[in-house]
């Protein structure tokens, strides 16, 4: 399977960008989808979902220490969010830019946060840090491997660390405007 694994993890890049509950509660998420969709990155995923506790905790697992770990916990389970695969050669780094810094007052004029919030703790949007992250988070990689090794035992495990979408969740197209947008 590692050959199979590793062409997953090696294939494009793709960031899993999340309208937070209070962008959903103020009506922003058309905003959000809008900025992707005009940058000219594909959209492969796209749900609105009641994120529950555990995905929360795990999704959030490095911040596991710091004070401000329950509050967070309680914001982003609070009401729905909206969840979003973005593919696209340099997507993640890209998607952080338009995101703009963590706390709202410091983002850019331009940046998603720059433009829409105003406080670290209802920042509007989330946007995978690093590509094994934006893969860990959508969970593509580790679908091919459940669909090749079903068999092994392994899928629960496998099943825990793809945080966001199913199998059967992301969907691969070419988008007409394809040759419009990259040589
Ligand atoms: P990021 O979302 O820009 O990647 P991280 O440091 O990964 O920022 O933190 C994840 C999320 O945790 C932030 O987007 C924000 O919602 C929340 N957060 C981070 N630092 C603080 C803080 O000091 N107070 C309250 N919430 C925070
Ligand atoms: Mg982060």
């Amino acid at each position: 399977f590692l050959p199979r694994l590793v062409a997953a993890l090696e294939e494009v890049d793709e960031t899993y960008i999340m309208v937070k509950p209070d962008g959903v509660q103020r009506g922003l998420v058309g905003e959000v989808i809008s900025r992707f969709e005009k940058k000219g990155f594909k959209l492969t995923g796209l749900k609105l979902f009641q994120c529950p506790r555990d995905l929360a905790e795990e999704h959030y697992k490095d911040l596991k220490a710091k004070p401000f770990f329950p509050k967070l916990i309680k914001y982003i389970t609070s009401g729905p969010v909206v969840c979003m695969a973005w593919e696209g050669v340099g997507v993640v780094a890209s998607a952080r830019k338009l995101i703009g810094a963590t706390d709202p007052l410091q983002a850019e004029p331009g940046t998603i946060r720059g433009d829409l919030a105003v406080q670290t703790g209802r920042n509007v949007v989330h946007g995978s840090d690093s590509p094994e992250n934006g893969k860990r988070e959508i969970g593509k990689a580790f679908d091919a491997l459940l669909r090749y090794y079903h068999l092994l035992n392994l899928s629960d495990m496998i099943t825990n660390l793809a945080l966001w979408f199913k199998e059967g969740e992301i969907c691969e197209w070419t988008p007409a405007v394809a040759q419009w947008l990259r040589e």
